[in-house]
Order: structure tokens, then C-alpha cells, then sequence
């Protein structure tokens, strides 16, 4: 595993962008760095998204109308998906996420409080194809809040959204919640918060590489940058080096390899893209969904979406 991944840095930042995958942001300390930025004024999103579920309920359980499977992509600690169960009823619940041992205590818990509700957990990578065979005959409703679809490159969210409308088979649809354009200085400070959570979350990063791969990346050799790239309608978060820094992946058995930055030198770590409704409904309708409903805050920074096929 240590080599595999030593070998996926490798190529990651000697690439001519170099970059480290989101991935690595979400160790212990970087998934509650995480939860901490959900609380910031500043970061907008995560309230606005539940000022809509809530708001909106009705709407959304009226569009969602009946529900065999909830099937939570991402469902972490399984707080946002549970907030369902009172309004659309799903007799099943399904939670996926990357860790596996988190989502399954965390569906133990739910269980014990909603033991009418079947459930069930599970391990994915939602940058492969996801299949359902199991649940063909029933309807599905996909839940994907919280704006992770933003993290996606927009080719790889049009394979997702096709993916999803496929694996409805006829009968269901795709709840989800995405974050949207809007003025730059609103966007900007989502991403620099003067508190510096956002700074830690990226550089919390260069730890767990080291931790991981045993390299020798030094904190105070980078900082943490972030702005709004417009053309591509993207936040980009950027580490930048403070100075010439020469990095150590250790070899493994075979010579270390050594990475030269120089001062102002970039590693590209995420995007998160914002979209217009337009724009994102026409990405949904484009995957095969046929009847898509909307709902919004009154700033119009966030938008919620019942995607039927
Ligand atoms: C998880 N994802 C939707 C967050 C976002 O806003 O793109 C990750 C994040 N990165 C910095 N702040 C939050």
C-alpha cells in the first residue's frame, strides 16, 4: 500500500502541475478540521443546504414522493441522510462511504433509534462506476448533499449523473445539493477564513502524505492559497512554497527520490467547482434525468435538486 501510494506522488508532483488528490485531506485530524469548517460563518454552504432541506421539506418529500432505498452516497456520519427518514419514509437505507468502519458504527447507532428502517453500510469509491443490481426492481432515491459533486471535474460529474440515472432503472432519482456562483468576495472567504481552519485543512495534507508514505514535507516551507478562478468557475486550493524546498519520498528499498520546488511554486490539492441552476440542470437533464425540481435559499447561493428519471 505505502509503495502504491509512494508511487501515486510521485507522478502526482513531478507531473507539470504538480498536485496532491483531495483524498489526502480526509485523515483524523483532516475530517475534523473538515467539521469545523461546516461551522465557520464564512463557509456558507453546509447552512445554507440546510436551511433548504428544512425549509423545504414538504416540497422535497412531495417530489420524492415514495422511497423503497435511501441510498446515501458519502453518508459519513449518516447525519444528513437520517434527517430524511421522518419525510420521505425510505424502507431501506443504504449508507455508502470511503470508510468503512465509520459509516458502519454509525449505522449501528442509527438502527438501534430507527429499527422499522432496514439498513445497511458499505465501503465505495465513488470515482468508479456504481452498480445496484440487487435494488432493480425497487425505487431508489440517491442522495448526494453537502456540494461534493463540485469536487468532481465536470466530465467526471456527467459520467456520475449518467451512472446514477442508469442505476435508477425507470424509477427514482437523485436528491442532491450543489453550491453555486455567486460574488467573488463571498466565495473567496469561504475558502480563507481569517480563522485559518480552511490553511490547516490544506496543510494537514503534507502531514498525512508524510505519515503515509514516510516523506519529510516541512509545514512552515508552505502556505495555503486559494481564489476563485472565474473562467472555470472553480475555487482552486493551491499549496505554495514559501521558499526553495527539496522534498524526500523515500524509495521503499530502492534509491529516495528527491522533489526541488522553488519559491512561489504551486501543488494543486482541489477544486470545487460552482455552477449556475441553468447550467446544472442541463447537466442533469443531459444524464438522463427527465424531470428535475429546485429549490433555493433567498441569496441564491446554494440549490438543492430532485432529479427524476
Ligand atoms: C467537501 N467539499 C464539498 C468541500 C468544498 O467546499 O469543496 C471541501 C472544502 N475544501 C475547502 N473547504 C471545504
Amino acid at each position: 500500500m505505502k509503495h502504491i501510494l509512494t508511487e501515486e506522488l510521485l507522478q502526482s508532483l513531478t507531473a507539470d502541475t504538480p498536485s496532491i488528490s483531495p483524498k489526502f485531506f480526509y485523515d483524523d485530524i483532516g475530517s475534523h478540521l473538515f467539521d469545523v469548517i461546516t461551522l465557520l460563518d464564512e463557509y456558507y454552504p453546509t447552512r445554507t443546504e440546510k436551511w433548504i432541506m428544512d425549509t423545504y421539506q414538504r416540497g422535497i418529500a412531495d417530489a420524492v414522493a415514495h422511497c423503497d432505498v435511501l441510498i446515501d452516497l458519502g453518508a459519513g456520519n449518516c447525519a444528513k441522510g437520517s434527517q430524511l427518514f421522518d419525510s420521505i419514509a425510505p424502507k431501506q437505507y443504504r449508507a455508502l462511504d470511503i470508510s468503512k468502519e465509520y459509516v458502519e458504527a454509525a449505522v449501528a447507532d442509527l438502527q438501534k433509534q430507527f429499527p422499522q428502517i432496514e439498513m445497511s453500510a458499505h465501503a465505495i469509491d465513488l470515482s468508479l462506476p456504481l452498480a445496484f443490481p440487487d435494488l432493480q426492481a425497487l425505487r431508489k432515491v440517491f442522495f448526494y448533499p453537502g456540494s461534493s459533486i463540485g469536487n468532481f471535474n465536470p466530465e467526471k460529474a456527467d459520467q456520475f449523473f449518467m451512472n446514477l440515472a442508469h442505476e435508477c432503472h425507470g424509477n427514482g432519482g437523485l436528491l442532491i445539493g450543489v453550491d453555486l456562483v455567486k460574488d467573488t468576495e463571498t466565495l473567496h472567504l469561504a475558502y480563507n477564513d481569517p480563522l485559518g481552519v480552511t490553511a490547516a485543512f490544506n496543510l494537514n495534507a503534507l502531514l498525512n502524505v508524510n505519515r503515509l508514505i514516510g516523506s519529510n514535507f516541512q509545514l512552515q516551507d508552505w502556505e495555503h492559497y486559494a481564489f476563485f478562478n472565474t473562467s472555470l468557475s472553480r475555487i482552486e486550493m493551491h499549496l505554495r512554497a514559501r521558499s526553495d524546498v527539496r522534498v524526500i519520498l523515500p524509495g521503499n528499498g530502492s534509491q529516495d527520490h528527491i522533489i526541488s520546488f522553488g519559491v512561489g511554486d504551486l501543488i494543486h490539492t482541489e477544486n470545487s467547482y460552482k455552477y449556475t441552476q441553468e447550467h446544472f440542470v442541463e447537466k442533469l437533464r443531459h444524464a438522463g434525468f427527465a424531470d428535475i425540481q429546485c429549490w433555493t435559499d433567498p441569496n441564491k447561493y446554494f440549490l438543492v435538486c430532485f432529479a427524476k428519471v
